[in-house]
């Protein structure tokens, strides 16, 4: 039954085939679900409400595939799109599935290995963009070490920033509409991988030839493994124009790779990042990168798919009733009051206002004896997100 918390397609709630399509394999167990074609799992979106899939290379077209068992299989699924009315906003390429990449695909040490890599995305970029993806992720998976006796990391970073530069070219001398978002992890499958956090590759973005072309897709899950801030990680993107894409699940730090249910770990981190999204109006993709429990048949799978966009949506309500909170405003306008015409002095530099600053009296024990009343605006959310609010 619809009501409020219902996906529209203007929410743009998209899965990967690989998350609604994830067949419960794990590193100690065998699938426990059986595998549900491209057009199957189109269709099984459809019904829940989705915007959009998106894909590996070979999440669709298997790696050994005929060009004519690739045309047949692309054609099929185009009709599912058009039959659905599904869109594909994003693509990317499985660059850490085949044992050719053991060591790395842009990274690796072996040329052949780069040289494969390079292959395999543009042929995956050429299928992206036919499917009318505007988005190409590069999650660097492989990208990495397990021994750092097998490579210097500066030879690493220049791999990297050479297959991004020629493929920034490739796109550009294609013509094709897209951008690179670069998605970063800490680890797993490698021991390390480089480039380990959504800061890390906002800093190497700018040392490319196109960044213009470049932003990243940033992870809940990969930023909370390594015990950051997530919401952190997502403005910073934001206030650098970079925020491209963004993979939402969840995830207990300090555990395994869990790519839990939107909101299942920490409904409170989910809060404040769905109300920051639809503060600043991100209006990209909202994507989920995660899969149901490993205890779940078809009908769990849906379940999961649908308490993702649920979760999304009740937040989003939660931060409207947040920002129309008289006394959570109140709170927040007394925190941020200036109590010492401190704000005239404020601004940018200039010798006048630096000598105005020098000399101003300012009580620096009156300012460390005011309360901030944290405390209360942080239970007031609380009870914003517990419904007795
Ligand atoms: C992971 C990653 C991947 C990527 C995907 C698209 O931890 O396995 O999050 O799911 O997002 O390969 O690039
Ligand atoms: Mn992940
Ligand atoms: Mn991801």
């Amino acid at each position: 039954m619809a009501d409020n918390y219902s996906p529209r397609p203007e929410d743009k709630f998209t899965f990967g085939l690989w998350t609604v399509g994830n067949v419960g394999r794990d590193p100690f167990g065998e699938p426990v679900r059986s595998p549900l074609s491209p057009v199957a799992l189109v269709h099984l979106l459809a019904e829940l409400g989705a915007y959009g899939v998106n894909l590996h290379d070979n999440d669709l077209v298997p790696i050994d595939a005929t060009p004519a068992e690739r045309d047949r299989i692309v054609r099929d699924f185009k009709r599912a799109l058009a039959v659905t009315g599904l869109v594909v906003p994003m693509a990317t390429t499985n660059l850490f599935a085949d044992p050719a990449f053991k060591d790395g695909a842009f990274t690796a040490n072996d040329p052949g290995v780069r040289a494969y890599a390079l292959q395999k995305t543009m042929k995956a970029i050429d299928l992206g963009v036919e499917l009318g993806a505007g988005i190409y992720v590069f999650w660097g998976g492989r990208e990495g070490v397990e021994t750092d006796a097998a490579r210097d990391p500066l030879v690493a970073l220049a791999r990297f920033r050479d297959a991004l530069n020629f493929l920034t070219e490739y796109v550009r001398d294609q013509e094709y509409d897209l951008r690179f978002a670069l998605e970063a992890k800490p680890n797993e499958p490698r021991g390390d991988i480089y480039l380990a956090t959504t800061g890390a590759m906002l800093g190497f973005i700018e040392t490319l030839d196109h960044p213009e072309m470049v932003g990243v897709n940033p992870e809940v899950a990969h930023e909370q493994m390594a015990g950051l801030n997530f919401l952190h990680a997502v403005a910073q993107a934001w206030d650098a124009g970079k925020l491209f894409h963004i993979d939402l699940n969840d995830q207990f730090p300090g555990r395994y790779d869990q790519d839990f249910r939107f909101g299942a770990a920490n409904p409170k981190n989910a809060f404040f990042l769905v109300k920051f999204l639809e503060d600043v109006g991100y209006d990209g993709s909202r994507h989920f990168d995660a899969h149901a429990y490993r205890t779940e048949d078809v009908e769990g799978v849906k379940a999961f798919a649908r308490g993702c966009m649920r979760t999304y949506l009740i937040l989003k309500e939660k931060a409207r009733r947040w920002n129309e909170d008289a006394e959570i405003q109140g709170l927040l306008q007394e925190a941020n009051a200036d109590r010492d015409d401190a704000a005239e002095i404020l601004g940018p530099y200039s010798r006048e206002r630096a000598e105005a600053l020098k000399g101003a009296a300012l009580d620096r024990i009156a300012l460390g004896a005011r309360g901030l009343a944290y405390e209360r605006l942080d239970q007031l959310t609380t009870e914003i997100l517990l419904g007795v609010r």
